[in-house]
């Protein structure tokens, strides 16, 4: 009786047959990471829906993982792949379902396996440097000058101090802040002793009364509004203020900096692999690929998206980069928890001290 009752509603309202065996994927993001129109194309081309959620750290990622929630894909950075297929928490990747996977730079793949050996569980998504976002007028105005290329301008805290009233913000990031701050004092953070990571923690509180920000989203808008002067960056980011009409220019300092893989994975608690299969094929046509840089601003490893890419970011510096600054980038390491510890202890108490307002 039931079955038939449902068969004559079903008939009667076509939308609730559709509802009942409608696919849908879980994606979880980075904010600001990729171009609705490409989830819009996919959901028409494919009849899957896309239930699409962001995030804005990688903590804020390992926390939603760890909590057993269940996503179809998830995009987590080169230096956290280990931890994540040590513990089971994503499934290698079926590359028979894959054909666009010749499409993908052979040097990123390469990079990549120092991670994820022989590329089995992760496809590169986009990448990028971290940097200084400097609004130049306004930080020239504030600094008395031209600034030196230097994370001098975060660290040191004489010339944050002159900065601070222009509005200086950091990225949520502990092991971005961190790494780079290690290497401004000389050192590899990999390699770090937990006294020398406190005692760069020491250092970093020293300068967070200069700090406006800390934060990896609100800092987009503020920094395309002219309300921060120096940003440490994602360089996608960094761009957009640009691209929204700010006199802000992406820096590499010279002491070098860090560049990050981000990566498509399935988890193993996903409920739907084959889609998930099928939506991370379809990020790596060319077509698409190059949407979703022209978009976010972050350049992508797909060696044959530069035909379709804008005309104006094909030479842009950040997107297009030059050998020279390549060579001042190094991929972010994984950390052994000996370093992690103390970084996440230190980045607490950073957190915690007040800053500008
Ligand atoms: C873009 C996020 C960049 C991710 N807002 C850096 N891993």
């Amino acid at each position: 009786m039931h079955r038939m009752l449902a068969a004559f509603l079903f008939a009667l309202i076509p939308g609730l047959a559709n509802a009942a065996d409608e696919k849908v994927i879980q994606v979880y993001n980075w904010n600001d990471y990729i171009a609705p129109q490409v989830l819009a194309d996919f959901e028409k081309k494919t009849g899957i829906r896309v239930d699409y959620q962001t995030f804005s750290t990688s903590e804020e990622l390992n926390e939603t993982l760890a909590s057993g929630k269940s996503f179809d894909i998830v995009v987590p950075s080169n230096d956290g792949l280990p931890a994540l297929i040590k513990s089971g928490t994503i499934q290698p990747l079926d590359k028979s379902r894959l054909p666009n996977l010749v499409h993908l730079d052979k040097q990123m793949l390469n990079k990549l396996s120092a991670f994820d050996p022989k590329n089995k569980y992760a496809v590169p998504y986009l990448w990028g440097a971290v940097g200084l976002a400097i609004n130049t007028p306004q930080a020239e105005a504030a600094f008395g000058g031209p600034l030196p290329k230097s994370w001098s301008v975060l660290f040191d805290p004489a010339q944050s101090a002159k900065l601070a009233s222009c509005g200086i913000s950091v990225l949520d990031a502990e092991v971005e802040v961190f790494t780079i701050l290690m290497n401004y004092r000389g050192r590899a953070l990999v390699d770090s002793a937990p006294r020398q990571v406190q005692t760069a923690g020491k250092a970093l509180r020293a300068v967070r009364p200069n700090i406006r920000l800390v934060d990896s989203e609100q800092y987009i808008p503020q920094l395309n509004s002219g309300k921060l002067c120096v940003a440490l960056a994602w360089v996608g980011d960094a761009l957009a203020a640009a691209d929204a009409g700010q006199p802000v220019e992406f820096v590499v300092p010279s002491e070098g900096s860090m560049m990050f893989i981000d990566n498509m994975v399935i988890p193993a608690n996903a409920k739907h692999p084959e889609l998930a299969h099928q939506f991370i094929d379809y990020i790596m046509q060319p077509e698409v690929a190059a949407l979703i840089t022209n978009e976010t601003l972050y350049p992508n490893p797909n060696a044959d998206a530069g035909p379709f890419l804008d005309e104006n970011l094909r030479n842009l510096s950040g997107i297009a980069m030059d050998k020279a600054t390549r060579r001042r980038l190094s991929l972010f390491p994984a950390l052994p928890e000996r370093v992690s510890t103390p970084v996440s202890e230190q980045w607490k108490l950073f957190r915690a001290e007040p800053g500008t307002h």
